[in-house]
């Protein structure tokens, strides 16, 4: 062989080693804001350092080895380097150690005498601190629980993921709410309603036996931010879920998730003991179906001894409850809670209900749930959406919030984007979230926020199998952003939350937070992402319902306008319905002179909305039908306002495209051309979206569009001829009309 041809092959032979040794998965994703890569920054990698070398640890549990495992391979990571384990002396730490456990699991920590700090940590809260112990250096993550040890890795790995100092740490946090769960709104044949992101998380078919690795990297997301509950399956649920068979599968993940601290819990279907159990009824008041429920919790609880609860949707939408029996929801919901309560379980029944009545739609939950309140058994805790109707890009806070000073409440946040583009459009949610927990009910006068008047909060998963977990990759944000509101999102929130040392969390922090653990920590790309994520729900309503519009998507798969659409088999499944346009103007009366929704707050929150004159403009079109030439406080007229809204969400979202391309070298390529692909979705919707609606609205108006403004590219009939196959989320075969 003469030399050049010896060069080639070295040359082939050294590029085959070089690709075939790049990663099979580049950054697609997965690993979600859990990347542990190396730090970047030369002086604070150089201060990590010189404070960390070794670890110790006393005993281990499962959470603790799960604690463990998440603390080596977060500092290998971080530090780039292996880190030695040092067993611990009776009374002193290695030099420069980490050492994590509870007073109970780690004689070191004991010695420490933190018992003061603790006693305010709570059962899941935990305490960061530097100490020098027998003149050695060295930082102590521990609680009273092994969970709370587990929650102070995760806090401690996230200090250096965004690369903050280390030096002289004196962290005490714990959880302002005590239930922080995902509700799973998956199938059986893992379709998922309302899921834009693959099929759903959990192989069924191959459970137990096959534990996907996913499994367990979904517990260590959750628990990184510290959700503590999971309902595995779909509030419109099927009755299999609660077979042999299926428990057996639920009870496996349980037991993975056990060492995460996370609970699961089931959706069931209320007239189960009459579709599985041979029974005639499902009557809460009848000895043998009380029965059958005790025997079945009995059941559940022997193979998942900490099996969370039931959450239920009854007498809502189809779904079967106990006023088909003439029960009251407290009936329905006294029954489990009896079966539950030997065990510790708590049920979880949703406000959710909505009749075919004349009355509006926004009213109902309050006047069926209200007077219940006090007549809930002490297991029982009701879950509230955010808003009186579903969902929507704004809506006000329920009515029921400080509503039910009896009965603990839930708040249901949706993760997954229903009602806000799916997982095309680039939406963060957490100052939606905020919008509402920080609403004043003025329930036990000024100061009584939303975030005050519950227990727990929910939030309907946005996760799927999809190779980045979320569809979009800034959806990820949004299960982010749910786990550390409902840890930490409000000072105000629940008793416990005063003895918390850090502030409450904003939208901008968490943003922040999460921008740096997921894509980068270089200041100007943290700073770019992070501004077109906090515009970025102000956006989607401009360019989807600005003004107080609601619930004008396409119907049910409620994807892009439809705000023409008047077909469906109930009044208030139309999209007309809501927004009332007319000759005379737009939007729903919910004042005295209309269906007086005003009626269900406490004065003081009514009195901001209940004058069309002075109510804010984003709120004005739910709560008032007003003049097409009515006065906003803009100082435009109600046409102009609309249309001007459409223009600007439309024009923000090119903004927005915009700031990205500005990152176009400094995200992986990956990532940065799927959401230059997204964006380029969204703004074609956003402009579908501006078009269909002004064009639709102006056959009631007969007002122009704006002079100079971009002309639609099509008229209205081509927009209510769009026909949407195989719409993700809804289990559609196809063939329905929308
Ligand atoms: C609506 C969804 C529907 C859910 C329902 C619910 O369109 O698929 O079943 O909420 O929360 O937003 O029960």
């Amino acid at each position: 062989m003469n030399k050049y041809a010896f060069t080639l092959l070295l040359v082939l032979f050294s590029s085959a080693v070089i690709s075939f040794s790049l990663p099979v998965h580049g950054e697609d994703g997965y690993r979600l804001w859990l990347r542990y890569d190396r730090v970047n920054n030369p002086v604070r990698l150089q201060q990590y350092r010189t404070l960390i070398s070794c670890y110790e640890m006393g005993t281990y549990s499962s959470v603790l080895s799960a604690a463990r495992d998440e603390l080596v391979s977060g500092l290998e990571g971080l530090l780039g380097r292996t880190l030695s384990q040092v067993y611990p002396e009776q009374s002193g730490i290695g030099e420069r150690c980490i050492l994590a456990g509870t007073p109970a699991s780690s004689a070191p920590v004991r010695y420490l005498h933190l018992e003061k700090e603790l006693a305010a940590a709570g059962s899941e809260g935990y305490i960061i601190r530097s100490i020098t112990l027998k003149g050695r250096q060295g930082i102590v993550i521990t609680a009273n629980t092994d969970i709370g040890v587990l929650y102070g890795v995760f806090h401690f790995l996230r200090l250096l993921q965004t690369q903050q100092s280390i030096q002289q740490l004196t962290i005490q946090d714990r959880p302002s709410l005590s239930y922080r769960v995902l509700n799973h709104w998956d199938n059986l044949n893992r379709t998922v309603e309302r899921g834009y992101a693959g099929e759903s998380i959990w192989n069924w078919w191959t459970l137990p036996a096959y534990m996907d690795q996913r499994y367990k990297d979904y517990a260590r997301a959750n628990a990184s931010i510290g959700i503590n509950g999971t309902v595995l399956n779909n509030v419109n649920a099927s009755p299999l879920m609660l077979t042999a068979d299926y428990l057996e599968k639920a009870a496996a993940l349980a037991g993975l998730f056990r060492s995460y601290g996370i609970k699961v819990y089931l959706s069931v279907r209320f007239s189960a003991p009459i579709e599985i159990g041979g029974l005639k009824t499902a009557d809460p008041l009848d000895p043998e179906v009380q029965q059958w429920w005790r025997q079945k919790a009995d059941e559940i609880y022997r193979i998942i001894p900490d099996f969370g609860g039931f959450l239920v949707k009854a007498n809502s939408e189809g779904q079967p409850g106990p006023q088909n029996y003439g029960r009251t929801h407290a009936d329905g919901a006294n029954l489990l809670a009896d079966a539950l309560a030997p065990h510790q379980g708590i049920v979880i029944w949703r406000a959710f209900v909505y009749s075919e009545t004349p009355d509006d739609r926004a009213k109902q939950a309050y006047n069926e749930f209200k007077p219940l309140d006090g007549k809930f058994k002490a297991n029982v805790l009701v879950q509230v959406k955010n808003g009186p109707i579903d969902f929507q890009p704004r809506e006000p806070f329920h009515p029921l919030f400080g509503a039910m000073p009896q009965t603990p409440l839930m708040m249901e946040f949706q993760l997954t984007q229903e009602y806000l583009g799916f997982s095309t459009h680039l939406v963060y949610l957490a100052p939606l979230f905020k919008e509402c927990l920080d609403a004043d009910t003025y329930t036990k006068g000024k100061g009584s926020t939303v975030a005050a008047t519950i227990t727990g909060m929910a939030g309907v998963a946005n996760i799927g199998n999809d190779r980045n977990w979320c569809g979009h990759p800034f959806a990820q944000a949004n299960w982010y952003a749910f786990g550390r509101l409902a840890w930490g999102g409000s000072a105000a929130a629940a008793p416990e939350a005063a003895s918390r040392n850090v502030p409450a969390l904003s939208s901008a922090q968490i943003a922040e937070e999460w921008i740096r653990q997921t894509f980068t920590n270089d200041p100007a790309v943290v700073d770019t992402i992070k501004e077109m994520m906090l515009a970025s729900r102000e956006i989607t309503v401009d360019y989807m319902t600005p003004l107080g519009l609601h619930h004008i998507m396409g119907y049910n798969h409620h994807y892009g306008p439809a705000p023409w659409y008047d077909k469906a088999s109930r009044a208030d499944w139309n999209p007309v319905y809501f927004h009332k346009a007319d000759m005379a103007g737009i939007g729903f009366d919910r004042t005295a002179t209309g269906s007086n929704a005003l009626e269900q707050y406490a004065p003081e929150a009514r009195r901001q909305w209940e004058d069309s004159t002075t109510c804010p403009d984003a709120w004005l079109l739910w709560w008032h039908h007003v003049s097409w030439s009515h006065r906003m406080l803009s100082g435009r007229t109600l046409w102009e306002e609309l249309c001007h809204k459409y223009y600007t969400g439309v024009d923000s979202v090119r903004r927005m495209q915009s700031a990205w391309n500005t990152l176009r070298w400094k995200i992986d390529p990956e990532r940065w051309e799927q959401v230059q692909m997204l964006l380029t979705i969204q703004a074609n919707e956003a402009v579908w979206w501006r078009n269909a609606c002004l064009l639709y609205f102006q056959t009631f108006s007969r007002m122009s569009l704006p002079a100079g403004g971009e002309l639609p590219d099509h008229d209205l009939k081509y927009y209510e001829g769009l026909h949407f196959y195989y719409a993700p989320g809804t289990g559609v075969t196809g063939l329905e009309k929308n």
